[in-house]
C-alpha cells in the first residue's frame, strides 16, 4: 500500500516537473535577438565634455542611461559606439559591486570607436533586475537592465507542500478504499467465564454464554462488513 502511494506521488511530481521542463523548453525556442545600439560616454577623458553615460543615440545620453528590458533566454545584441571617444566596456553587474565578477556577462575588450558600432551580445538566462555598467566608468555609466522571467519556473518551496499535499491525500483515499482492520479478538468462553457448574452460579454462566454468544456474533457480522466493502 505504502509503495502505491509512494509511486502515485513520484509520477505526480515528475508530470509536474516534466510540464515545468517544457515549458521553459518552450520559452527558450521562442527567445529571439533583441538588438540594441547604445552610445557610451564619460564626458572625455577628463570627464568635462557632458553628456556622460549611456543613450540610445548619441543624443539622449544620460545618467542614469536607459532602461533595457528583455525576456529571459533572449540574445541580447549589443552594438556600442563611444560617443567621446574614450574606452568602454559593457558589463552586467549581477551582484551590483562595480566590477566585472565571474559569470557576469561582459565585453571581453573594450571598445572605443564612434563610427564604427562594436557588436558584442549575450545570451539573458538569468531572470531579473541589474544594473549594467561600463567597466571602466562603473560610477557615471551605468542603468537598468530588465530580464522578465519566462515562466514561472518550479522551485522547490511548491514542490515540497504538492509532495506532503498529494502523500496524505493518496494515503486518505486508500486507507478509506482499503480498510485495513484487523478482525477483533474474540473472547472464548473458557474458564474464566466459566462461573463453575453448582447449581448456584449455573443462572449466571448462561447469562455469560449467551452474552458473549451476541457479542461475538456482532463481531464477526461487523468485520465481514469490512471485508465485503473493501472488495
Ligand atoms: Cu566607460
Amino acid at each position: 500500500m505504502t509503495g502505491k502511494i509512494i509511486l502515485a506521488t513520484i509520477v505526480v511530481l515528475l508530470i509536474g516537473i516534466s510540464a515545468a521542463s517544457i515549458r521553459i523548453q518552450e520559452a527558450k525556442a521562442a527567445a529571439t535577438t533583441v538588438n540594441i545600439t547604445l552610445y557610451g560616454s564619460t564626458g572625455g577623458i577628463f570627464h568635462q565634455t557632458p553628456p556622460i553615460g549611456w543613450g540610445f543615440s548619441a543624443a539622449t545620453i544620460t545618467t542614469p542611461g536607459p532602461t533595457i528590458t528583455i525576456n529571459q533566454y533572449d540574445y541580447l545584441n549589443l552594438t556600442l559606439y563611444s560617443e567621446d571617444g574614450e574606452h568602454h566596456q559593457f558589463f552586467v553587474d549581477y551582484n551590483n559591486d562595480s566590477t566585472i565578477d565571474p559569470g557576469d556577462p561582459a565585453m571581453p575588450t573594450t571598445f572605443s570607436s564612434s563610427t564604427v558600432g562594436t557588436v558584442w551580445g549575450f545570451n539573458a538566462t538569468r531572470s531579473g533586475t541589474f544594473t549594467y555598467r561600463c567597466a571602466i566608468h562603473p560610477s557615471m555609466m551605468y542603468g537598468t537592465l530588465i530580464v522578465v522571467q519566462a515562466v514561472a519556473e518550479f522551485s522547490p518551496f511548491l514542490i515540497l507542500p504538492l509532495f506532503i499535499i498529494v502523500t496524505v491525500v493518496a494515503s486518505v483515499a486508500y486507507r478509506t478504499k482499503h480498510s485495513t482492520k484487523k478482525m477483533p479478538s474474540i473472547p472464548y468462553l473458557n474458564k474464566t467465564h466459566d462461573a463453575g457448574y453448582d447449581s448456584k452460579n449455573i443462572i449466571e454462566w448462561m447469562k455469560n454464554r449467551e452474552t458473549l454468544l451476541i457479542r461475538n456474533f456482532a463481531i464477526l457480522k461487523r468485520y465481514n462488513g469490512i471485508r465485503n466493502k473493501g472488495h
